[in-house]
């Protein structure tokens, strides 16, 4: 790994001929924001740009950016490109995308992102982790690229900056943040139109996995600490997909004097933890003692257990912190 700067991966990436693009697992707003943005002014540069993803499953939340078209499922590609180019993660656990094969694939890899963690992925590195999303690296790295940032690539921008500040309500909403995502609305980002399509925007689906979640949450440490779970016979019973990008967390948070709210969900041989802190508390800490990642306020990580025994783990290790 070898850190450098914006200057020279805008560089690097003028001189490509093919990008490929992808983000994390579980996709949120900036991760895909950030890729559709970078695939977008690339593609201006006649450079053939396309951003991987996972599953199609994913984009859907995101699909209203205008270019969202462009991500293909990874499996469904085996090209061969000059520029690996990874957005909005650092660490190779948390690529969304066969790692080794795009590598193997491409003759340089690039990565920009604002966690702030090591970089453990063999790539030229730019990270910022006091940027409140990738799309604020992305806004300037295009601007560096010397493409014009369009109507498109500001809504993609705006909706990393968005969804990665909590509606600019985190910690990370800064006077920065805020900056940014004014030129993003100056470029021709609509606030109220990303708004709704991104938060008014729940299922049915959603909701009723919503009150399974709130019918069995426990709240433990003095009413500081909740946790709720979703198993995978939750997603089938409700008719959803196990990979429903759903906003249940946040909704958790919503609970006064909570300062640290946990919901799991059961995957096919693990469960997922998603762990979210309103004040001080940090969740990212947690996360990495159980290999996972993440911000102060926001983070996640994975236990090959099951959800019970993860429900007992997570409760005895925040119950420390809060006697
Ligand atoms: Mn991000």
């Amino acid at each position: 790994m070898q850190i450098t700067d914006l200057k020279t991966i805008a560089q690097q990436l003028k001189e490509s001929k093919s990008v490929a693009i992808c983000g994390h697992l579980n996709p949120d707003g900036d991760c895909i924001g950030s890729s559709l943005a970078m695939c977008l002014a690339l593609l201006k540069l006649g450079i053939k740009a396309i951003p991987f993803i996972q599953s199609e499953n994913a984009l859907e939340p995101f699909a209203f950016l205008k270019g969202s078209t462009n991500f293909i499922e990874y499996k469904k590609c085996n090209d061969k490109f000059d520029t690996l180019l990874i957005c909005d993660v650092a660490q190779q656990s948390r690529v969304g995308i066969s790692l080794e094969r795009f590598q193997k694939n491409s003759n340089k890899c690039i990565v920009v992102d604002h966690h702030p963690v090591d970089c453990d992925i063999d790539c030229l590195y730019y990270g910022d982790s006091s940027a409140a999303a990738t799309c604020m690296i992305v806004w300037d790295l295009i601007e560096l690229i010397g493409v014009n940032r369009d109507k498109d690539i500001a809504c993609a921008c705006y909706c990393g900056v968005l969804t990665d500040t909590g509606r600019f309500q985190y910690q990370n909403a800064s006077s920065r943040a805020l900056l940014y995502a004014s030129q993003m609305l100056e470029h021709g980002a609509v606030a109220d139109e990303i708004a709704k399509a991104v938060y008014q925007r729940k299922s049915i689906k959603e909701f009723k996995l919503e009150s399974i979640a709130i019918s069995r949450l426990k709240i433990f440490a003095n009413n500081k600490c909740a946790v709720s779970y979703l198993n995978i016979n939750d997603y089938a019973d409700v008719g959803a997909s196990p990979d429903i990008n759903d906003s249940i967390i946040d909704y958790l948070r919503d609970l006064a004097d909570m300062e640290v709210i946990v919901l799991i969900r059961q995957r096919q041989n693990s469960v997922r933890c998603s762990i979210r802190s309103k004040g001080d508390f940090n969740v990212a800490a947690i996360a990495e003692s159980f290999g996972g990642g993440g911000h102060k306020a926001a983070a996640g990580f994975t236990i090959y257990d099951t959800v019970e025994n993860a429900r007992k783990i997570v409760i005895e290790t925040l119950e420390k912190y809060f006697v």
